[in-house]
């Protein structure tokens, strides 16, 4: 289940950063876009981070919000023949796919603001070009490590950074394993290219910020949806691997319906039928106890 190497990349509050890149006077303020309609000030669809940071949520009022926030911007969706026009948005998010594309071959668009990049073969070809090239912590600068990422006090950057560097020591630094070939016949192969993952990350969201100017995050990991639910740990602009020895931790606390596929009717009926109120409890199922419920497809 490890074959595979892919990045899920989320522009961070997508439309307020379009929005900013048009008018610069909105940048580094609370700010909000809003769906048009004159009922109270219009429905809100994107907040940026410092709006978010005075309450404001996607779903309010504009008035609420400014009740919340004073200051607050709101921007409206454009307008064309009395419907919201989504084109400088979708337009956006093509410049953004436009630069993934010079990463990897294979770049699934899977909303207006996000992609997963398949990194496998890039990943690959990296380890083979940089071979017995470990990797520093002060290369990854903006990742962070499940398993590694338990921020107890306000220095967040100090724990990211340990956490990083902690990681990295384990799967470079591993005593005798220091001296092995970065080679599929490492101990620690899948890590290796995780690590490697997150390096390409790191330059990937680079290149999309200085061709674009658009912010953004993602998660890296063996598949598509790990790689959702990793992109979702730390935001905005930054990343976070996890390594598949912690997948198991990271289940037992989480409910079915975080994840990818699992939020509708499907995690109900795995809540409901199944008793799996955590993924922890759904990894305990077998295949044929799913089988048994579901269509094999689903199962
Ligand atoms: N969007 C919308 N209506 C929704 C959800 C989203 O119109 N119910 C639009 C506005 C968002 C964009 O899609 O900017 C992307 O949605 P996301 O869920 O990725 O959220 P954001 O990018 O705004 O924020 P985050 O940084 O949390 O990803």
């Amino acid at each position: 289940m490890t074959d595979r190497v892919v990045v899920l990349l989320d522009m961070d509050c997508f439309y307020v950063q379009v929005e900013e890149r048009d008018n610069p006077h909105i940048k580094g303020v609370p700010a909000a876009v809003v769906q048009y309609n004159s009922w109270k000030g219009g429905g809100i669809i994107a907040v940026n981070y410092e709006a978010r940071a005075f309450g404001v949520k996607r779903g309010m009022r504009g008035d609420e919000a400014r009740g919340k926030c004073p200051d607050l911007q709101l921007v409206q969706v454009p307008v064309n023949r009395g419907k919201a026009d989504l084109t400088k948005y979708r337009d956006a998010g093509k410049e953004v796919i436009k630069v993934l594309c010079e990463f990897s071959d294979c770049v699934e668009r899977a909303s207006i603001d996000e992609a997963y990049i398949e990194l496998t073969q890039t990943v690959e070809d990296r380890i083979k070009k940089k071979n017995g090239t470990h990797i520093a912590t002060d290369m990854l600068k903006s990742s962070w490590v499940v398993g590694y990422d338990k921020t107890k006090d306000g220095d967040q950057q100090g724990v990211r950074e340990k956490g990083v560097h902690e990681w990295l020591n384990s799967v470079f630094e591993n005593g005798e394993d220091a001296a092995l070939p970065l080679d599929s016949n490492h101990p620690q192969w899948d890590n290796v290219r995780l690590a490697y993952a997150a390096l390409i990350c790191e330059d990937m969201r680079a290149a999309v910020l200085a061709q674009t100017g658009f912010k953004c995050s993602a998660g890296i990991t063996h598949n598509k949806m790990l790689s959702k639910l990793a992109c979702g740990l730390h935001k905005p602009n930054q990343q976070t691997v996890l390594p598949q020895d912690e997948v198991s931790q990271l289940w037992d606390g989480l409910p079915v319906g975080k994840v990818r596929h699992l939020g509708g009717k499907l995690g109900d009926s795995l809540t409901e039928e199944m008793g799996c109120n955590t993924m922890g409890d759904l990894a305990k199922l077998s295949l044929q106890q799913l089988i048994g419920r579901y269509d094999n497809k689903t199962a």
